[in-house]
Order: C-alpha cells, then structure tokens, then sequence
C-alpha cells in the first residue's frame, strides 16, 4: 500500500519540472524495405523514484497523424476517461483507432515481480518491461505513434500525447527513426471527469471500486498534483 508522504515524491509542485515519471523507447529490431514490415521494440519504463508513482499498462497505436487522443481545455472523450479514470488495456482506445485506419495498437502491461505493492499490470517505480510489435501496414501512412496511461494511484490522472504528430516513428518515405519519450511530472494530465478526492474507494491503486467516483464535468487541465489536504487522505 502506498502512504500519502512516499508517494508524493514526483508529483509534489517542488518536483513538477523536475522529476522525470518514465520514459517510452522505440527500436528496430528488424527492417527490410520501407515498404515491408518492421518489427520494432516499445519499451517503457517507470524512473519515478522508490515510493514514487506507479502506471498502468501503456496504450499505443500507430496512425496518420489525424488520431489526437485529447486537447486541454475540452471534455475528455469516453476511450481515455475510462483509461483515465479506470487504467486498463485502453480497448476502446485502440476501437477508435482501428476505425481511423491506424495499423498497429495493443497494450504493453508490467510483468508480476516479487517487488510489485500488489498484484497487477502495472508500472511499479524503477519496472522496465518491452513488447515486439510488427508493423505492417503502410508505414509512411502509418507513421505517428501515440501513447497514453494512467497515473496509479488517482482518480483520473493520466500520461498522453496531446499533438498527435509529436512523434512520427517513419518519416515520410517509411524510414524509421529511433525514438525515446521522455515524460516529466509537468506532464501529467487532469481527465476533468472525476473529482479528485483520492479516495481509496474510488482510486485504482488503492481499494478501488470499478466505475465509483464523483463526476467533475470538468475539462482536461494539467494535473496539480497530489492533495495535502485532502480529508480522504490517500
Ligand atoms: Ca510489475
Ligand atoms: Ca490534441
Ligand atoms: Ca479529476
């Protein structure tokens, strides 16, 4: 179980700008022409500090560039409130995007470790874990990737890209070009649609229960970090 002082550390004002929450790398395992299949390598791993922050399983999809998982300011569409709010594999995430004409998108969970908090797919501080995919499609159609999870534990904190184009994995010929995300405090996310009362009846992480929570009905705004004074005292 976390308590409220360690897990505290990243999302603290003081270390906002600073800490870095985790990092997503690409790699080629295996190219051919630029117009056959790659095989590539996601990794992710979670550098927040022990006692930190832990994520859900990544989300990731491949797609035009058009795919924009959110703006700030807006309401949160349904496929990242729930992700948001619930964590999960983002199945509705990648519906979307198989409807957008995106190739490739999946779910990369954390494996079980003895050193888990508790049992589950998530990105536990200092866990690395990769999956293969194969990307087969029209590479320089196809060639922005996006990612989103959620922030373990809290109401509806998450990690996404907000401008679809930001990381292009194929240049326009389908090339691919080695990437690595690097993802700060600064850059975590408020969905705006649940209350952030961080209580452990209403935060997965905690003792959560699927769908509870108070409706914010509010817009996405960068995450403020962890309540101080919260009653609920998470
Ligand atoms: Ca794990
Ligand atoms: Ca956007
Ligand atoms: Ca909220």
């Amino acid at each position: 179980m976390f308590n409220k002082n360690s897990w505290s550390v990243v999302m603290s004002k003081s270390g906002r700008s600073l800490a870095i929450v985790g990092a997503i790398m690409a790699a080629s395992m295996g190219i051919s022409s630029p117009a056959q299949a790659v095989r590539l390598q996601i990794i992710f791993e979670n550098l927040s500090p022990t006692g930190g922050v832990a994520w859900s399983p990544l989300w990731f999809g491949f797609h035009d560039g058009s795919f924009d998982l959110f703006d700030p300011g807006e309401t949160a569409a349904s496929g990242l409130e729930f992700l948001a709010e619930e964590g999960g594999s983002g199945a509705q995430l990648s519906a979307d995007l198989a409807d957008r004409g995106g190739v490739v998108f999946g779910s990369l969970p954390s494996s079980d470790r003895p050193t888990d908090l508790f049992a589950a797919p998530d990105f536990f501080p200092g866990e690395v874990d990769s999956v293969t995919v194969e990307v087969d499609g029209n590479l320089a159609v196809n060639r922005f990737f996006s990612y989103a999870s959620m922030l373990v534990p809290s109401n509806d904190g998450f990690i996404a890209n907000n401008n679809p184009q930001a990381f292009q994995l194929f240049d326009a010929q389908g090339r691919f070009q080695n990437t690595t995300i690097a993802i700060i405090g600064a850059n975590v996310w408020d969905g705006g649609t649940e209350v952030n009362d961080e209580d452990p009846n209403t935060t997965p992480g905690l003792n959560h229960v699927v769908g509870a929570g108070i409706p914010e009905n509010g817009v996405i705004t960068p995450h403020l970090g962890y309540s101080t004074t919260n009653p609920n005292g998470v």
